[in-house]
């Protein structure tokens, strides 16, 4: 070997090792001190070099060594170069914490509200078919209330008694499923799940949840279910809020009635004085907000879950829980889609 080339490969390693401001003191020595290093094995090399060309080869070979162990001393001062140092001393990062949706929140306290008087919380399927969402409910398959369910069906071979699958429209496919499930009454059922309709605007989703409340005994009578109505309507909205019950049709229930909250804002009224000036309340218009539907349950849903109209009556509500929660005090939500539109800024109010 020539004198030059060895230095041309000295110069080379030195470049090398300038790359390397930033390595480990590990990867430095591996690098260059190792049996197979750079460093290590150029070394060897000045026994190939002419015997007057080795002084010269020796003190070039002396500074890279200094460079490299000036580059080794670097690299264990500067902790922050070296990847397994760990200052105990550093605060940690935090991990965002989430929160329970707001629907979640709400069926929570929904269900804390009326096992407290004595109903069981069920839950019963959301894509079931047609008998229980609509025929055992007192609507034959040509019946034209259906249509105000705007149904999704699945595409799946009907069955010939149940008839096709459908996404449930309400929670009132639960009424003939619990009379089935406990067979003789007591039965204070109240069923939370979602509910799917080909609906969409600020009072509208395509997916929402209900709850329906199902009470059936001998002796059971329009004034329990107004009292089941005003003690959730205090419970959930506050004391002092007053509910009515509007006469209204549904298939399965007669009779039938919406159900209204009086509305927190102007208090029932409809108007509020607005300095000086009375106006008319333009969260509710009207003074009360409607939430759902309710009423006496029909003989032939009894009949259709094996219990005895002559012997038991019943009643049951069925209630939106978006449209629900929104209306309570202080948050008077207009538009309901925001629920579900997966924005934090908004949800992370909650
Ligand atoms: C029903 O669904 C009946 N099953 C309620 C019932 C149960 C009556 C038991 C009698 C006895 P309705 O279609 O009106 O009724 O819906 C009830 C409530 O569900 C509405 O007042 C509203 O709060 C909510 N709701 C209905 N459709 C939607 C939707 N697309 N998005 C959000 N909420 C909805």
């Amino acid at each position: 070997m020539i004198i030059s080339s060895f230095l041309e490969e000295l110069a080379k390693i030195e470049e090398q090792l300038s790359k390397q401001a930033n390595s480990s003191r590990d990867d430095l020595e591996k690098m260059f001190l190792s049996s197979n290093g750079l460093f290590t094995l150029i070394s060897k090399q000045i026994t190939e070099l002419d015997p007057n060309d080795r002084k010269t080869a020796g003190r070039s070979l002396n500074q890279l060594k200094t460079a490299i162990e000036a580059a080794l001393a670097a690299s264990t001062s500067t902790n922050a170069k070296d990847k397994r140092w760990i200052d105990l001393t550093m605060p940690g990062e935090q991990p965002t914490v989430g929160h329970i949706h707001p629907i979640s929140q709400a069926m929570a306290e929904i269900t804390g509200i009326f096992e407290r008087v004595g109903f069981t919380r069920v839950r019963y399927p959301e894509v079931d078919w047609d008998w229980y969402a609509f025929e055992s409910l007192n609507m034959s398959p040509s019946h034209p209330a259906r249509d105000e369910w705007e149904t999704f069906f699945v595409d799946q071979k009907a069955d010939l008694e149940k008839g096709q699958v459908v996404l449930t429209p309400h929670t009132s496919n639960g009424q003939v499923r619990e009379m089935e499930r406990l067979g003789e009454p007591q039965i204070r059922m109240i069923n939370i799940a979602r509910c799917y309709r080909r609906q969409q605007d600020v009072t509208h989703t395509q997916m929402f949840h209900q709850f329906e409340g199902l009470v059936v005994d001998k002796g059971i009578n329009i004034q329990h279910l107004k009292g089941t109505l005003d003690y959730f309507a205090e419970q959930f909205y506050g004391p002092g809020t007053k509910n009515r019950i509007r006469p209204f049709h549904f298939q399965f229930t007669e009779p039938s009635f919406e159900v209204d909250f009086s509305c927190h804002i102007c208090s029932g009224t409809g108007e509020i004085t607005k300095d000086g000036r009375v106006e008319k309340c333009r969260f509710c218009k009207s003074g009360w907000h409607e939430v759902g539907g309710c009423g006496m349950v029909h003989p032939n849903v009894l009949k259709a879950g094996g219990i005895d109209p002559d012997v038991y009556t019943g009643f049951a509500f069925g209630w939106g829980i978006e449209r629900t929660y929104t209306l309570k005090k202080g948050l008077e939500i207009d538009d309901i889609r925001l629920l579900y539109s997966g924005d934090f800024k908004f949800l992370e109010q909650f």
